[in-house]
């Protein structure tokens, strides 16, 4: 292990004659992901596993396992054993993610691995600064001096940089106005990006990709957090689910659908940034409302403000206000124009909202049923 490297391939480095080796004398593609134990992580890794690339992803070391999403590709599918490797590495700590990019070189990098959670940002400003802007500096500043001309770069930054929005909807234009310890991180990200392209011509994108979600989405992510309480409630293994902001709007598609766009855009002639988004948006009281009619609970909402209150069909209060998760700064709304990328990378999200919401609930029931059968 004195590499860092974690799954069952013993070299973590794929060469030429290697990768050969791997695809039965073709040469594969090798990609590095960053953030692979994460939701977009795991998606994309499965993604381009089945494109045929050898996919080498960033862990970093934590006290419980930390693979639950990606433990299926770790098994490895038939035909992907030995395409798929991890690496201890941390967005904090530029030797590790220098020795990884040495060792890998990658045709292709995406820089998914940050602290993500806006709120918790607000707690941990500092940490999330050097995670989320110096993590993607180091990576790429380990590039230029690695000499690693022909690898192109992916940044995962975000809506969030529109905050208190200019202009609606947002598209790639649109200046930005981050209301974050979390998006004022991804803004030095964002620049540095374009500035590392403008000054060294490295193949280097930023995708500004709305709230995508799924059912691996982070349980304290508001879509998922809804899916799984409303199914307990259903269930009747929770009572009640305190949100924030039932104002607050947001443009939400589907994570699977948001990977192939990040992998699009490295497959471009040329470098640019793009915005990815539905063009829809709805409020968290939609969310709840349309997640509690996929479980046939009938919710009404009543009261405003502090008091609003959502109840069942029996007059129970099934969903309140908790200011706990009120933010110091708030986004209130968000609506993305992704006209740039349907015109230049031919893409359209697949997935509706109502799907979107149906696969979470449904994936979120069927787990409540798993935990209530362990006992
Ligand atoms: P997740 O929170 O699900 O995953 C984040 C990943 O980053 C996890 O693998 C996490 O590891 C890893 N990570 C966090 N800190 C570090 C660190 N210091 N060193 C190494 N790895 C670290 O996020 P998503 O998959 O939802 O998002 C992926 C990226 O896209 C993030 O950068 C996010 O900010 C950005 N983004 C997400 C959007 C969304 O709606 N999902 C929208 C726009 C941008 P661990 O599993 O150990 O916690
Ligand atoms: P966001 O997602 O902040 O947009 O960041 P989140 O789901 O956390 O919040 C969305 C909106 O819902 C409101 N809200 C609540 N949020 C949470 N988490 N918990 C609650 O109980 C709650 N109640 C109301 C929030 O105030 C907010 O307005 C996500 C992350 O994935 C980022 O990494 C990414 O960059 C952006 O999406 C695009």
């Amino acid at each position: 292990l004195a590499t860092g490297v974690v799954s069952r391939q013993r070299d973590a480095s794929v060469r030429t004659d290697d990768r050969q080796a791997i695809s039965g004398g073709h040469s594969v593609k090798t990609a590095l992901i960053t953030g692979i134990t994460g939701q977009d992580g795991a998606y994309l890794a499965e993604f381009l596993l089945g494109k045929g690339y050898a996919v080498h992803g960033v862990k970093r070391r934590t006290s419980l396992f930390n693979t639950a999403r990606i433990d299926h590709l770790l098994e490895g599918a038939p035909g992907q054993e030995d395409r798929f490797v991890l690496h201890h590495g941390d967005m904090t700590d530029s030797s590790s993610l220098t020795h990884i990019l040495q060792t890998t070189r990658p045709d292709e990098v995406y820089n998914l691995a940050a602290q993500s959670h806006v709120a918790v940002s607000f707690e941990e400003p500092e940490y999330t600064a050097n995670s989320d802007a110096m993590g993607a500096l180091r990576l790429l500043e380990a590039i230029r001096f690695l000499g690693l001309d022909k690898t192109r770069f992916y940044q995962a930054s975000t809506s969030e940089l529109y905050g208190l929005v200019q202009e609606t909807p947002q598209r790639e234009t649109t200046p930005f106005y981050p209301r974050s310890p979390y998006a004022v991180a991804k803004l030095y990200a964002y620049w540095i990006t374009v500035n590392y392209r403008e000054a060294y011509g490295i193949y280097a994108c930023n995708g500004i990709l709305f709230n995508h979600e799924s059912p691996l989405r982070g349980e304290t992510f508001v879509t998922r957090k809804i899916t799984r309480a409303l199914a307990r409630i259903k269930l009747g293994t929770q009572d009640e689910l305190k949100l924030g902001n039932l104002d607050a709007k947001r443009d939400w598609g589907h994570a699977r659908d948001y990977v192939e766009m990040m992998w699009l855009m490295l497959q471009q002639d040329t470098p640019e940034d793009f915005v990815i988004a539905t063009g829809q948006q709805y409020s968290v009281r939609d969310f709840v409302k349309a997640a509690a009619a996929e479980l046939d609970i009938d919710i009404t909402f009543e009261g405003e403000g502090l008091d609003e209150v959502g109840r069942d069909r029996d007059g129970r209060v099934i969903v309140s206000v908790d200011p706990r998760y009120f933010r110091p700064a708030e986004v209130e709304t968000l609506l993305g124009d992704a006209t740039k990328a349907r015109e230049k990378l031919g893409w359209t999200p697949r997935t509706s909202f109502a799907e979107l919401v149906a696969e979470m609930t449904r994936s979120d029931l069927a787990e409540a049923r798993r935990d209530n059968s362990r006992g």
